[in-house]
């Protein structure tokens, strides 16, 4: 595809670009939501009622990680952004640490992450592996049992919204890969972006409504997503 100047890329990534390295997506068949309903388990009206059941719902989701890796997907990304010579922004609504664990540098995960912890005494964020449990201490308090997922739920703001839409603002290529489009703000991102700047979706199957993609690329994104970057670093 020609472009004069490598305009900047806008990225972004939903649970699609994480399913074939074993991770369930939220709302296909088994999903995430599926054995959990969302208002139960990704809200904090959940965690105050019932804090034990969304610690679980993490503590599980956590755990997994160490069983799964980067797929073909994630590593295209990482070329693309080691190749491409203009500006690049990954923003991923993902909380699993594959496209970190792939290399990817240039990366936003909005909607916070399974592996950092948030203490709810002091505020600090920090890197977290184990489960967190009743017992557990903030590292820079000491304070017991005050930590929280660093995940945004529903009904909270999503992290670092106004460098992404800067960077939507400024952008002359947005890519979204694996992602239903049915969260906000995240889904709204397409209609940020400057007129005539490309946009193009990479998605196993498209919701009925009407695309406000240029561009559909219908398949897998092991599939889609190499071939993609190597058209565009061609
Ligand atoms: C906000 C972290 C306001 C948690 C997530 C009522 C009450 C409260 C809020 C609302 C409400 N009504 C509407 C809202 C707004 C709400 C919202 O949009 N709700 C939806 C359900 C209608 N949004 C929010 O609450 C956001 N915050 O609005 O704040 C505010 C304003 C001012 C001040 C303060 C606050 C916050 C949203 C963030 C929620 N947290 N994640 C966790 O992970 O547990 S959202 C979660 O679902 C994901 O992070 C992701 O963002 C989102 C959508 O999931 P997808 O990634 O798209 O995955 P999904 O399964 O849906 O789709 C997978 C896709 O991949 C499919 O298309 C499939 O075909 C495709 N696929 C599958 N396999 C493959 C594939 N593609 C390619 N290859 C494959 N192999």
């Amino acid at each position: 595809m020609g472009f004069d100047s490598k305009p900047s890329i806008v990225i972004l990534t939903g649970a699609g670009i994480s399913a074939e390295s074993g991770l369930p997506t939220f709302r296909d068949n088994g999903g995430l939501w599926e054995q959990h309903r969302m208002e139960d388990v990704a809200t904090p009206e959940a965690f105050q009622r019932n804090p034990a059941l969304v610690q679980r719902f993490y503590n599980e989701r956590r755990r997994k990680l160490k069983d799964v890796s980067p797929n073909a997907a994630h590593h295209a990304l990482v070329q693309l952004e080691n190749h491409w010579s203009g500006p690049l922004l990954l923003v991923t609504q993902n909380v699993d640490d594959l496209h970190a664990r792939a290399g990817s540098r240039s990366l936003l995960p909005m909607h916070g992450e399974l592996l950092k912890a948030r203490c709810l005494e002091c505020g600090a964020v920090s890197v977290w592996v184990k489960d967190i449990l009743p017992e557990s201490r903030c590292p820079r308090c000491g304070q017991l049992g005050q930590l929280r997922p660093h995940i945004v739920w529903f009904g909270e703001m999503p992290l670092e919204m106004d460098r992404i839409f800067t960077a939507l603002e400024g952008c002359g290529l947005f890519i979204a890969i694996g992602t239903s489009g049915t969260v906000y703000p995240a889904a709204g991102f397409v209609n940020a972006v400057p007129a005539g700047a490309r946009t193009i979706e990479i998605n196993l199957e498209f919701a009925i409504a009407g695309s406000r993609f240029d561009e559909q690329r219908q398949g897998t994104a092991t599939e889609r997503v190499p071939e993609l970057v190597a058209e565009l670093l061609k």
